[in-house]
């Protein structure tokens, strides 16, 4: 659809910092247990709903969002700071896809909406946390978890401000065309329409609002009768609607039993949407025989509270007033919005429950170990400390990997890969 704007990012979140490796040292204390603080944890990319941002235009200049690492661990326990989050603002309405799987981590629909879209790594442990009654001066530490990283599809949906309901063939299309760009088909037939059609509909410099015009609307449409309720959810997140009803009654329809006909069917369908303001739009006022339906249409209007207008889509009389009046009311209601209610904090993150192992060769016919917990940990150890390497073969064992290897068909001096390293494989 045209009004969809699209933009491509690449996030990643801060690395955690590195765990410490250190011994206490105090006078007349000789040999002092170990005292190496953890390092801290690593930023997060977080998405945030900014009302100051309109488009994903800036994405197109700025596609990289790097958080800070997490400050490594000390000596005499100390932690390492954590590093700042990597804020990103988007707009109101703006869908978040994986790139790589095309799943959706997060759809914004909220003023101050976080999602946090790549996770910071955690702190490696320093040497005091191996600490256990068989292992009393572990010289081990962990390096940080590294950040997640990943592309990002940014999907901006254009939210309606305004939508029109009432019968088919009442001239909400007609409208629509009358005072925006948008060019839906127009006939005198029912149901004309079939999908929501969006306009922008301009009121000078740099003030514009977004009409929605859906299917017709008759009894039963809650209910799924004509093409019924799968469309009022397109409006049921618009400030204003605009009640459009044929006051020539062209069919031999009742006007005002329309107008309540149809707010049984908003009201049945959502006590959100019929509780959102209404102007009633008596539209077709050309035709001589809207004279004697305008006057009971205004008096109408009167007992609901509403505000009226007679226009003429085929004439345009009148559609400046009303379109003045929308934006004027869309400002006033725009100002009074309660402060939005921020959705706890959702946490997307890579990690699967299903982790396998999973083995390949290269080229050189070289071994290749994918499995992203053990890559992980290869990450995180150093492989110069003998206690690192220990534990690292210890996971190694737990994962069965030689028997794995060996029915691959692996013999003795073969290189292995994972992660960033390699080494000889031997019995
Ligand atoms: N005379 C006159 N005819 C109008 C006016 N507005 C719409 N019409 C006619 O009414 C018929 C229906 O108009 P549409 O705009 O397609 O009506 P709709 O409400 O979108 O109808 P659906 O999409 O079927 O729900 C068409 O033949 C229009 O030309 C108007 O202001 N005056
Ligand atoms: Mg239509």
């Amino acid at each position: 659809m045209q009004f969809i704007d699209k933009g491509k990012i690449s996030v990643r979140a801060g690395d955690g910092g590195a765990g410490k490796s250190s011994f206490r040292r105090e006078k007349f204390v000789p040999k002092g247990g170990p005292d190496g603080g953890d390092g801290g944890h690593g930023g997060n990319v977080v998405m945030v709903v900014d009302e100051n941002v309109n488009t994903l235009l800036n994405f197109r200049y700025n596609r990289k969002f790097t958080a800070e690492n997490g400050a490594a661990g000390d000596r005499k326990n100390q932690f390492g700071r954590g590093g700042e989050d990597c804020l990103v603002k988007v707009p109101l309405g703006t869908v978040v896809r994986d790139a790589a799987t095309g799943e959706i981590l997060a759809d914004l629909a909220q003023v101050g909406q976080r999602a946090i879209v790549a996770k910071g790594g955690r702190g490696g442990r320093g040497n005091a946390k191996f600490k256990s009654s068989s292992r009393r001066a572990p010289t081990f530490a962990e390096f940080g978890e590294p950040g997640e990283s990943r592309d990002l599809l940014l999907e901006l949906k254009l939210l309606a401000d305004v939508g029109l309901v009432g019968y088919p063939s009442v001239g909400k299309s007609s409208l629509i065309a009358a005072v925006s760009s948008a060019r839906p088909e127009i006939a005198d037939y029912h149901f004309t329409t079939l999908t929501p059609v969006l306009g922008v509909v301009s009121l000078g410099y740099e003030k514009t609002f977004v009409m929605a015009d859906i299917p017709g609307l008759i009894e039963g449409a809650a209910d799924g009768v004509g093409l019924g309720h799968e469309f009022l959810r397109h409006i049921e997140r618009t400030k204003l609607i605009l009640h459009v009803i044929d006051a020539a009654a062209v069919d031999g329809r009742e006007p005002v039993e329309d107008f309540r006909k149809i707010n049984v069917e908003l009201k049945r369908y959502s006590e959100k949407l019929a509780n959102l303001p209404q102007i009633l739009v008596a539209n077709k006022t050309d035709l001589p025989q809207s004279n004697e339906h305008v006057d009971a249409l205004k008096q109408l209007a009167e007992r609901e509270g509403l505000k009226f207008f007679a226009v003429s889509a085929a004439t345009h009389e009148n559609l400046d007033a009303l379109i003045n009046f929308v934006g004027q009311r869309l400002d006033e209601l725009a100002a009074q919005v309660e402060p939005a209610q921020i959705d706890a904090v959702k946490v997307f993150n890579v990690d699967k429950d299903d982790d396998p192992v999973i083995i390949e060769r290269n080229d050189a016919a070289e071994f290749i170990v994918r499995n992203r917990n053990l890559e992980k940990i290869v990450a995180m150890t150093n492989f110069d400390n003998a206690e690192g390497l220990r534990r690292f073969q210890f996971i190694w064992r737990m994962k069965n990997l030689d028997a794995l290897l060996k029915a691959r068909g692996i013999t003795e001096g073969t290189t292995v890969h994972i992660g960033d390293i390699e080494f000889e494989w031997h019995e």
